[in-house]
């Protein structure tokens, strides 16, 4: 057993240091040296868990929803959602190198054929996106016209927009501003009047909910926000 995590721990430090290389170099850049030394294991245990850069990268993209710790329960399933991508805002404005290193590998446009299959960490958002607004839409907290996978897609794809152009603006400093702005418009054309108005769109609830979401993941157990 002790075995058996040290083997999981181990794992992780290489996920974090390719991730970190990722982030730092992009894809093609990075090399499994360079991983291999930020990781500070053994160059046997790096190739017992990853045979390639190529494996390496793909975990890193599969980990991309896990890395954000869930934020506490909501009453309002969209304030939630709200919430949720508040904690992934955060964390990309504050540098945290799992998340940065695979969402800069799912976005780069590179040459095709480089072998990464970038569909999955966008098809699991997709997913959960669905899973959400199905849930506020059964809750009547989404007007009934709604087509929720249409509206789980677009949810990515606006996501993706404002992260890319807050990196290229000011290195995601401003994420938090940019999500705000963004939920404000995409919520006013899906939530009914009622759930709307009660909406927290506060400028400083992304740290909130972030440290609030940390405890939850430390101690197991939901944190209020
Ligand atoms: O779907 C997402 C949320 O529900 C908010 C809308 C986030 C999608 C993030 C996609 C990720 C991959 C590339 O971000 C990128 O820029 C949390």
């Amino acid at each position: 057993m002790a075995q058996q995590e040290r083997a999981i721990r181990t794992r992780e430090k290489i996920l974090l240091a390719a991730a970190e290389v990722f982030d730092e170099v992009g894809y093609d850049a990075a090399t499994i040296s360079e991983i291999l030394k930020r990781s500070g294991v053994t160059k046997g245990a790096l190739y017992f868990h990853f045979s390639s850069k190529e494996e390496l990268a793909q975990a890193v993209l599969a980990n991309q929803l896990a890395s954000v710790p869930p934020a506490p329960p909501q009453d309002l399933v969209l304030q939630q959602g709200l919430d949720e991508t508040l904690v992934l805002a955060y964390l990309l404005a504050k540098g945290d190198p799992m998340v940065r290193g695979s969402v800069r590998l799912t976005v780069d446009q590179v040459a095709p054929g480089d072998g990464l299959d970038r569909r999955i960490p966008m098809q699991g958002w997709i997913d959960h996106n669905a899973d959400l607004l199905g849930k506020a839409k059964q809750s009547g907290e989404v007007l009934p016209h709604i087509d929720v996978d249409a509206v789980a897609r677009m949810f990515v794809g606006a996501f993706t927009g404002v992260q890319m152009l807050s990196k290229i603006m000011t290195g995601h400093a401003d994420m938090t501003d940019r999500v705000m702005d963004l939920y404000r418009h995409l919520m006013t054309s899906i939530a009914v009047p009622a759930v709307l108005v009660r909406l927290d769109f506060s400028p400083d609830r992304g740290e909130r909910v972030y440290e609030a979401a940390l405890k939850l993941r430390e101690a197991g157990q939901p944190a209020s926000v």
